[in-house]
């Protein structure tokens, strides 16, 4: 159940909206019936919440179609972490009742044993989800953030430019890293979350199983999927040598990655060099400006460099791999490049080898990143395809609250 509102009169006279449902491209107006106006509110009303997916995907096409949505109501918070969701995408969640309160009062009447009280209890504290608020310190005025679409025209390079209009098309500015075991997997994983992401990012020297053919079977579901694909091959070297790893080797990787990234450690040749091969394919290039590790080099004037760099040769760089755009010098960046950030989970926090993590509206909205890179988020998770809607809804959510 979603926006329960009907376009008929009701007693009130409350202008009514209602989502369709089964329109999958909501981008279109007609996935919003009823009569309204760009810049009315309009109030979400749901039967439960539970780590507030459902409210998000109502509240994309209305922000979407210029509504301004600020509050939900429901009858029942489940509390798997939907209020903080929704609180940190500026909804505010207004339940009815809590499942706990649900539960102390069925407790009270006899209608539970101590036994299934324990059982509820236990699954309702293993199964929360809830992001943590971000910790960055927010802009005192903010610029609206101009759309992708409008972006894209100011792209110099075709795959810059068919990434933004991809991330306007399909509502979705998630890129997911496969960091799976073999390529098969990586195969059936595409199949299964291709729907929700615009980019799907690889580490091919990973598989034990990598065949030549893998390059043309990605890409056939890249194009059934409308995503692209980005190699972190995280290039390195001098301009020449760069030239053979992108082109040769066993990977090919010029045959079939829309995208690579290269470290920016030895100076603008390895931008030549990869350009020499890439551009005539229409490639684009990523340059780490920003990395998500803790205690990593890339800051100040390297991260400064970087940007150096990509006004340089803007017709082949696309955009930067970056953490906190929103604070270099001179931001906001030219925004014809796109920025990406990795180390994004539902939940702050971190690995133990280094990684550091925010959540997606934090890295879209309050540190001025584009696309979010997730990795574990999606790939552990139960159910990757419906974990990467949830990683969707959120920042695209957190986009549109930018732009408006
Ligand atoms: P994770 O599972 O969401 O932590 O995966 C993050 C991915 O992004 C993984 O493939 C890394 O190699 C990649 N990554 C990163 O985490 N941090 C960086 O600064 C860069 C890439 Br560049």
């Amino acid at each position: 159940m979603n926006v329960h509102e009907s376009c008929s009169q009701n007693i009130h006279n409350i202008p009514m909206v209602m989502r369709r449902k089964e329109i999958k491209d909501y981008g279109t107006a007609k996935a919003i019936e009823g009569d309204f106006k760009a810049g009315q509110s309009c109030l979400i009303i749901e039967d439960l919440v539970t780590s507030g997916t459902s409210v998000l995907e109502t509240a994309a096409p209305l922000r979407g179609a210029g509504m301004k949505v600020s509050d939900a109501v429901v009858l029942i918070d489940r509390e798997q972490g939907g209020r903080e969701n929704l609180e940190e995408n500026g909804i505010k969640l207004h339940a009815i009742i809590k499942l706990t309160e649900m539960i102390k009062i069925l407790r009270e009447k006899g209608k539970l044993d101590d036994e299934m009280v324990g059982i509820v209890m236990k699954f309702l504290e293993e199964n929360r989800k809830v992001a943590a608020l971000a910790k960055v310190e927010k802009p005192a005025t903010r610029v609206k953030a101009l759309s992708f679409g409008e972006r894209a025209k100011l792209s110099k390079n075709p795959t810059g430019k068919k990434l933004f209009n991809i991330m306007v098309e399909k509502e979705s500015n998630l890129c997911l890293a496969a960091d799976v075991g073999t390529a098969a997997e990586l195969l059936e994983l595409a199949e299964k979350v291709g729907p929700e992401i615009c980019l799907l990012k690889t580490h091919v020297d990973i598989f034990p199983d990598f065949t030549p053919d893998f390059g043309s079977k990605l890409r056939a579901i890249a194009e059934k999927y409308n995503f692209l694909v980005f190699e972190d091959r995280k290039f390195a070297d001098i301009g020449n040598t760069v030239t053979m790893q992108y082109e040769g080797g066993i990977f090919h990787i010029l045959e079939w990655a829309d995208i690579v990234n290269a470290h920016i450690i030895s100076g603008p040749g390895i931008v030549d060099g990869l350009k020499l091969k890439g551009l005539p394919r229409g490639r684009g290039l990523l340059l780490l400006a920003e990395m998500s590790s803790a205690g990593n080099l890339a800051k100040g004037d390297y991260t400064s460099a970087a940007v150096k760099i990509a006004e340089d040769h803007s017709d082949f760089v696309i955009g930067f791999i970056s953490v906190n755009p929103a604070s270099w010098p001179g931001a906001p960046i030219n925004p014809s490049f796109i920025q990406a950030t990795p180390g994004v989970q539902m939940v702050t926090g971190g690995d133990a080898l280094g990684q550091q993590y925010n959540t997606p509206h934090s890295v879209i909205y309050d540190r001025g990143s584009d696309i979010i890179i997730v990795g574990r988020g999606i790939i552990k998770a139960s159910n990757p395809a419906e974990t990467a809607r949830e990683y969707r809804l959120q920042g695209w959510n957190a986009y549109l609250a930018k732009c408006t």
